[in-house]
């Protein structure tokens, strides 16, 4: 019997039973030797079950923890049930690491400091594999190098998944991971198994998803998406360990095989590298599952807009590049006092419209994976109060009364208390440092279920109906505050041109205006051309209401670099315009570029600084020429023959409405 088998599912048992022996025994003799031979099997192991049982797991999913237990070789195997006497354990062995610390000041915080080397998700490493590569990137035109995503081929896959999995978990512990993204039973959820030797990922995904005993009750014998992780650092290690974080920075891989329905994640322990939910199960897989069952996953925050003196509620989807502010909209404090605010998801949506043809959206997410470093209580009141209990921050500073701190946090911090940074410094001090105290992609990691603003129907298994979808990005110049597409098909065309300022890459000193697709550019599972006529195929279905699409921008700038508009609670003003054109106002006037607010029709009462709206909404045809010009080059280079005919159109449209309008 071979000791490691990596060729699929059977059992040793099974290779047992198949054996000369059991096929000449009469048929009484086999149970008895069918048992014997599972006992043999089970003491040739040379794993053991430190936690749950194997026998008690659905067939298909006992299969893959062995299958990848022969293949990573753990020391041990916990099966996660999601019980708060696990998180205890768990968090204990996390201390005795030196991987968790606890936070003193709050109840049950805890602070994780990575390596340097593993702070942020890697793009570059991150691969779709597909039989062919149109069906995951199209193909840039001029040689370019695709912006759109990374391809490999199946074949090669398999050789540098092979490179790195076998024997990865040598005297570690293999976690078994059930988790459900979207409600435990809900028909928009999806449930996914990962298995990990990272307790510190069981510690985050246990936040970030439902996790455990309920999940494998409610998936029983159906499939699953298989989500394989390792930090790749088998013990005993070779080299020391930094911040006693295991990872393996130059051997790092993010594989997605939409296939199979199978992610491979190796090397990092941070973030969407390994909370393999997030990113790589509701995006990428799931924009693939989305294409092919009728449906949206997107990279967008929802929230409920109620107005209190009408009672009327209405829920808007908002797709918005990284460095946006999504979490702050999703968590808004309205300066309109009629309006309130409530929450059902800051990240990710999967929406598909139901029998009576309403777009109805779920948070696939049960936590906040959120930037520290800028949230306060004077841009965030709502996510500070949710993540000072239960939460798992990440490279943030830590006070010396046992408290965290970040940057923006400098006049709510005791002015008595020492800072030690991210990277160790003791008494850190901005004045007289030339590194900032925390890790500017430092988190928190914190339960959705706390936030005092959660949406009462965040966890209906039915979602929210959608009325507005927004798109926005942070544009310094041209853009103005909001527009309203002519119909869907412009709408969908506003999503493809999304482009957006990002801090440059270190090497350059200039910010840069990316373009950002639907704020997907990282999170694409498939080619971004089939993306587009998916999302049109949606407006040409019968007998459904579309919602209204927007654009927004919050950024932009005067001509003495300052910002026109003054954002956050103030964001309100727009939604209220967005939610009266949901009910058919008359209040939007045709542009150029699209529909936007009649004169005074935006909602300024109260507002403590005036606002020069004539420049807010100003459409200098210079800056939308060289726009038009850039979206084309964009299009042309990028997407080449995968762009429907119909977003060119929109592109010539535009073109031509500059022309003759501005
Ligand atoms: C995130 C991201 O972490 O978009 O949500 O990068
Ligand atoms: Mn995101």
């Amino acid at each position: 019997m071979p000791e490691t088998r990596l060729d699929g599912n059977q059992r040793p048992e099974e290779d047992y039973l198949s054996s000369k022996l059991l096929q000449n025994s009469p048929p009484r003799q086999r149970s008895i030797l069918i048992e014997a031979a599972s006992v043999f099997a089970e003491s040739r192991r040379s794993y053991r079950v430190i936690h749950g049982s194997l026998t008690q797991l659905p067939n298909k999913v006992r299969n893959y923890v062995e299958e990848n237990a022969r293949l990573c070789k753990p020391d041990t195997i916990h099966i996660c049930d999601g019980s708060e006497r696990e998180n205890e354990m768990l968090t204990y062995v996390l201390r005795k690491d030196g991987m968790l610390k606890k936070l003193h000041k709050y109840e049950n915080c805890w602070l994780a400091r990575t390596d340097p080397a593993d702070v942020a998700r890697v793009e570059r490493l991150t691969y779709i594999s597909t039989p062919l590569k149109r069906d995951t990137v199209p193909t840039p035109k001029y040689g370019a190098k695709s912006q759109l995503g990374n391809w490999m081929d199946p074949e090669d896959m398999d050789n540098e998944l092979n490179m790195r999995f076998p024997d990865c978990m040598k005297g570690r512990t293999m976690f078994v991971i059930p988790f459900s993204m979207g409600p435990v039973g809900s028909p928009l959820s999806k449930i996914g198994i990962q298995l990990t030797d990272s307790a510190y990922v069981v510690a985050s995904m246990r936040i970030m998803t439902r996790m455990g005993d309920q999940v494998l009750e409610a998936l029983g014998d159906s499939n699953f998406i298989k989500c394989l992780h390792s930090v790749g650092r088998p013990l005993p290690l070779t080299a020391p360990l930094h911040n006693n974080w295991p990872c393996n920075p130059k051997m790092t891989i993010i594989a997605h095989l939409p296939h199979k329905n199978e992610i491979h994640s190796f090397g990092s322990g941070y973030g969407g590298n390994s909370l393999l939910g997030k990113k790589c199960l509701a995006l990428r897989l799931g924009s693939n599952l989305g294409r092919e069952e009728g449906w949206l996953a997107e990279h967008m925050l929802i929230l409920g807009l109620e107005n209190l003196d009408t009672g009327k509620k209405r829920y808007i989807a908002a797709a918005f590049p990284s460095a946006c502010g999504k979490t702050n909209l999703a968590m808004m404090t309205p300066s309109l006092s009629n309006y309130k605010v409530t929450c059902v998801g800051d990240d990710i949506a999967w929406m598909r419209f139901d029998e009576n043809g309403v777009l109805r959206a779920i948070n696939p997410e049960a936590g906040f994976f959120g930037v520290a470093p800028g949230t306060s209580m004077k841009t965030n009141p709502i996510a500070m109060k949710t993540c000072l209990k239960n939460t798992v921050f990440t490279n943030v500073a830590e006070t010396s009364d046992g408290g965290v701190f970040w940057e923006g946090l400098e006049s709510e911090v005791d002015p008595n208390v020492r800072i030690r940074s991210w990277l160790g410094d003791e008494d850190w001090k901005k004045d007289n440092s030339d590194r900032p105290a925390a890790h500017p992609n430092s988190r928190f990691c914190t339960p959705a279920a706390q936030c005092p603003i959660m949406d009462p129907l965040w966890e209906d298994p039915k979602g929210v109906p959608i009325d507005a979808i927004v798109f926005g990005g942070r544009r310094p110049q041209g853009v103005p505050l909001v527009y309203e597409s002519f119909n869907w098909q412009h709408g969908v065309f506003i999503g493809a041109s999304m482009r957006s300022e990002s801090t440059a890459a270190a090497e350059h000193k200039a910010k840069m205006i990316m373009h950002d697709p639907f704020a997907m550019r990282p999170f694409f599972g498939y080619n971004f051309g089939d993306y587009l006529k998916h999302w049109l195929s949606m407006g040409e279905k019968e007998n459904v209401h579309l919602p209204k699409i927007f654009h927004v921008n919050w950024f932009r700038k005067s001509a003495d670099n300052k910002f026109i508009w003054p954002g956050f609670g103030e964001n309100a003003r727009v939604l209220d315009w967005i939610v009266r054109r949901c009910d058919g106002e008359d209040i939007a006037k045709h542009t150029a570029i699209g529909l936007v607010p009649k004169q005074d029709t935006l909602n300024l009462a109260g507002m403590e600084e005036a606002v020069d709206m004539e420049e807010l909404f100003s459409l200098p045809k210079e800056f939308w020429q060289n726009e038009v010009n850039a979206i084309y080059k964009y299009f042309d280079e990028q997407v080449n023959e995968d762009l429907p005919n119909d977003i060119m159109h929109e592109l010539h449209n535009l073109e031509e409405r500059i022309q003759a309008e501005l």
